[in-house]
């Protein structure tokens, strides 16, 4: 053997930390892990294939859909009805969630939230991107069509959440609750490796990730904090390093690395943030907390809040345990 160890092997092995399970959870993480093998091909070769680009439609949010957000949500929506674990999905392309119909379907215990292609600005100027999965156990009887209460669930309920970064090499970071773990992909035989296990994000770090240029409309706490940043002082490591890469899958998983904060604030013109509860902020959160940092909305635990709606957006803080506590300690 070669002392590699895969994604599957890994998945399967921890599956006995589930009392009871079935092999269903197994399953599922497996149809999302080939659904973005086939989507991190496609992003690979997106400047020759004619995939770059918007498409003429709009999704519910009133933003342009680009190509491969479609081909991204069309590979997952098919993966996952295919495989028959999951009764259904809500994702960022579609209004509304969808219930499978087939039998096998009916019959399965989770349902998963996902946003295919984030940080779809990046698309055609080949900066990572990411998709964004979360996965809860039904709350509707089994044998019957998904109900939107199965997906307005709390955070807290997230059986496993995870994300693919589509970077200089693509990764795959996930949690079932037991730490967070990262698989490389490994393009010459097609695998995830695990490359990087338990990952933990560094409790101080010296870099902010936010959109600076939206500073004039946001608030007092989120100006004093930025300022905060850049002041020099020595023992604090100040002034920090600021990055933005505009997809929060990558500045998330460099914070995670590196240690930092990044924050997608409430502002005058978005008094909701812009970040979507559902598939971007819970299963993010889930991550960052398993990994030992924090997710904060500025005033409330994220994966405390009670969903209302599936494209429910909300204001989102999340990094290093010290950073995130002295912005909190602004909001105060
Ligand atoms: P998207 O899902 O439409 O791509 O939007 C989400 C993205 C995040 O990845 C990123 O952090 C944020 O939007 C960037 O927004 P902005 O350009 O307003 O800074
Ligand atoms: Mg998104």
């Amino acid at each position: 053997m070669s002392g590699v160890k895969t994604l599957s092997e890994f998945i399967i092995e921890k599956q006995d930390d589930f009392p009871f399970a079935s092999g269903e959870l197994t399953r599922l993480l497996n149809d999302i892990v080939i659904a973005s093998k086939i989507v991190n091909r496609e992003v690979n070769k997106a400047g020759l294939a004619d995939i770059l680009g918007a498409t003429t439609q709009e999704n519910i949010q009133g933003e342009t859909q680009q190509k491969l957000d479609v081909f991204a949500d069309d590979q997952f929506i098919a993966a996952l009805k295919n495989g028959g674990e999951a009764c259904g999905i809500a994702s960022e392309e579609n209004d509304d969630f969808l219930a499978f119909d087939s039998l096998r379907s009916k019959n399965g215990k989770y349902i998963v939230a996902f946003d295919p292609l984030d940080g779809s600005s990046n698309i055609d100027v080949n900066v990572s991107i990411g998709t964004i999965f979360s996965i809860y156990r039904r709350v509707s009887e089994m044998g019957t069509l998904a109900t939107e209460a199965d997906f307005l669930q709390k955070g807290e309920n997230q059986v496993a959440a995870g994300y693919v970064i589509y970077g200089s090499s693509t990764m795959l970071v996930y949690t079932t609750g037991n730490g967070v773990n990262g698989f490389t992909l490994d393009p010459s035989i097609g695998e995830y490796c695990l490359s990087h296990p338990n990952l933990s994000i560094p409790k101080n770090g010296k870099i902010y990730s936010i959109n600076e240029g939206n500073l004039a409309y946001c608030s007092d706490a989120i100006n004093n904090y930025i300022t905060y940043c850049k002041e020099i002082d020595k023992p604090t490591n100040r002034p920090y390093s600021a990055r933005y890469i505009g997809s929060m899958v990558a500045d998330f998983h460099r914070n995670m690395i590196k240690g930092g904060i990044f924050i997608y604030p409430e502002t005058t013109k978005a008094p909701k943030g812009k970040l979507r509860l559902l598939y971007e902020c819970n299963p993010m959160a889930f991550l960052m907390e398993q990994a030992g940092g924090i997710a904060s909305t500025g005033k409330h635990r994220i994966m405390e809040i009670e969903p209302e709606e599936l494209h429910q957006r909300v204001p989102t803080i999340m990094g290093s345990k010290n950073m995130v506590k002295e912005l909190l300690s602004l909001y105060k």
